[in-house]
C-alpha cells in the first residue's frame, strides 16, 4: 500500500477528505504554475467512462484450475449488481457488456428494468462461436464462420442474429465478434479460404445490423488455434472491417499481441484509418494473461492514451472509441480488481490529458529527440491521483475505491446472501 493511501487507510472519512484536498489544492497549484488548468482536466477525467465485462464478476481460471471466491455472482442480476456497485465507487463504469449465451435470460426486458433500476446500462454485446452449447446441432471444432462446412456457418450466421436480438432488447449499439477460429498444423486449414468464409459470414451479419450499431472485428494471435488463427492480427481485422463498410471497425484487446509488440502503434495506424471501434483493457507479460490493466505495462497503457487524447483533440473524423475491459480475474478479488482497473484507466487517461500537445509537435518537428521524450514523460510521471479521486467524487464515487469497497463489508454480505451455486448449477439472471 502506498504512502497516500495508508495515510487515507489509517484516516477516517473526515481525515481522509483533508488529505485528499490538501494534495489535490498542492497538485491544482503545481498545474497552475505549468499553465494547466486543474479544473479543466477533472472535468475530462469526469467525462471518462469505461464498460464492465459481465463475464469478470466471478473468479477466473485456467486450465491448471480454478480458486473461487465466496460471495460471487450466479446470475446476470448478481452481475449487474456488482458493476452498479463498481459503478458507484468510480462514478466512471456506467454499462455493462454482455457475453451471449453466458448471459442470455429468459425475459431480457426484466433485465433491462434491473438495470435500469440498478442505473447502469449495456454497452456492446459479445457473440460465442468458441465453444458448443447443449444440444447444439453442429460442432464449432474446426470453426465457425471459417469452415468449410455451409451448414455450420449458417449455425454461427444465426447465432449472431440471435446476439443481435439479445442486444436490441436491452439497448445495446454494437456488436463485437471474436472468432476463435483457426488451426493447430500447416495444412489443416485454407489460410485464404478460411479468411474468405469469415467475410462472408460477416457480411451477412453486418447487413442484419440496425443502421445506428457498430461492428467490431477482436484479432487475437494465437489460442485456442495455436499454428493459425483467422483473425490474427490487426492486418487481418482491418482488411475486415473495411470490407465490411462504415460501421465495421477494430477493437484492440490489449492483450492479443505477442511481446514486445508495438501495440500503441497499432492503435495509431487504426485510428488513422478511421478504423479504431474500441478497446479490452486489459494488461499481460507473456500471453492473452487478462490481468489488470496497468499492473504490467502502465507507460504502454499511457502511451495508448496518448494517441486517443491527440486523436480526440484533433477531432480526428469517426473518433468514438468504444472503451471497455476484459479481465480475468483468478487471484483478486473481481470486484476490488475491476476497481483497481478502473482507477488505473482513469489515471492513464488524466496523465495524457496533462501531455503539452504544443510543445510535442514542436520538438518533434525540430528533431530534439530528448525533450520530445521528456513532454510525454512530464506528463505520465505527474503523480494525478489527487486529480483523479477529485474527479471521481464530484460524480458521487469514491476518493479510494478498493479501500471504501473493504470497508464496506459487500463481500462479506455477499457471501451471505448468495451462498454458492450447487456443482453444476447452471448460472441463470432470476
Ligand atoms: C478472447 C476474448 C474475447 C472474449 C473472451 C472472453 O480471448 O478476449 O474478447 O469473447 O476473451
Ligand atoms: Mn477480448
Amino acid at each position: 500500500m502506498t504512502a497516500r493511501s495508508e495515510r487515507l487507510a489509517s484516516l477516517d472519512a473526515g481525515g481522509a477528505e483533508r488529505v485528499h484536498e490538501r494534495d489535490f489544492a498542492a497538485l491544482s497549484e503545481r498545474l497552475e504554475g505549468e499553465g494547466v488548468s486543474a479544473e479543466t482536466l477533472v472535468a475530462e477525467v469526469q467525462r471518462f467512462e469505461v464498460a464492465l465485462p459481465s463475464w469478470a464478476f466471478a473468479t477466473g481460471g485456467t486450465r491448471f484450475g480454478r480458486f473461487s471466491g465466496t460471495g460471487e455472482p450466479r446470475t446476470l442480476r448478481e452481475k449487474m449488481e456488482d458493476a452498479a456497485l463498481v459503478h458507484s465507487l468510480t462514478g466512471a463504469a456506467p454499462r455493462i457488456s454482455l457475453h451471449i449465451p453466458w448471459d442470455a435470460a429468459r425475459d431480457m426486458d426484466e433485465v433491462r428494468a434491473d438495470a435500469r433500476r440498478l442505473g447502469i446500462g449495456f454497452d456492446a454485446v459479445n457473440s460465442n462461436t468458441f465453444q458448443d452449447q447443449p444440444g447444439q446441432p453442429l460442432s464449432y471444432k474446426l470453426g465457425s464462420f471459417s469452415n468449410p462446412n455451409p451448414a455450420i456457418r449458417r449455425q454461427a450466421i444465426e447465432h449472431h442474429l440471435q446476439v443481435i436480438e439479445v442486444g436490441k432488447a436491452v439497448g445495446s449499439k454494437a456488436l463485437t465478434v471474436w472468432l476463435a477460429d483457426g488451426s493447430n498444423y500447416p495444412g489443416q486449414m485454407s489460410l485464404r479460404g478460411s479468411f474468405e468464409r469469415v467475410r462472408e459470414c460477416l457480411e451477412e451479419v453486418y447487413a442484419a445490423m440496425p443502421d445506428d450499431w457498430r461492428l467490431f472485428t477482436e484479432h487475437k494471435p494465437y489460442e485456442p488455434a495455436f499454428y493459425a488463427t483467422v483473425v490474427q492480427d490487426w492486418g487481418s481485422s482491418l482488411l475486415l472491417a473495411q470490407a465490411l463498410g462504415d460501421r465495421a471497425q477494430c477493437l484492440v484487446d490489449l492483450g492479443h499481441h505477442l511481446p514486445s509488440v508495438n501495440v500503441e502503434l497499432i492503435v495509431a495506424r487504426l485510428l488513422g484509418a478511421g478504423k479504431l471501434g474500441g478497446f479490452h483493457f486489459n494488461d499481460s507479460k507473456y500471453g492473452d494473461d487478462d490481468l489488470t490493466a496497468g499492473s504490467i505495462k502502465p507507460y504502454v497503457l499511457f502511451l495508448i492514451f496518448h494517441e486517443l487524447v491527440l486523436a480526440g483533440r484533433e477531432r480526428l473524423p469517426g473518433f468514438d472509441p468504444a472503451y471497455m475491459i476484459d479481465q480475468s480475474h483468478n487471484l483478486k478479488d473481481p470486484i476490488e480488481a475491476l476497481l483497481q482497473t478502473v482507477d488505473q484507466l482513469q489515471q492513464a487517461y488524466a496523465k495524457a490529458c496533462l501531455v503539452d500537445h504544443a510543445r510535442l509537435a514542436e520538438f518533434q518537428a525540430s528533431g530534439d529527440v530528448i525533450m520530445a521524450e521528456r513532454t510525454l514523460k512530464q506528463a505520465y510521471e505527474t503523480d494525478v491521483r489527487p486529480l483523479v479521486s477529485e474527479a471521481r467524487r464530484r460524480r458521487g464515487g469514491a476518493l479510494d475505491p478498493v479501500l471504501a469497497f473493504r470497508a464496506s463489508g459487500y463481500r462479506a454480505q455477499k457471501t451471505v446472501a448468495r451462498p454458492a451455486a450447487p456443482p453444476g448449477g447452471a448460472p441463470t439472471h432470476l
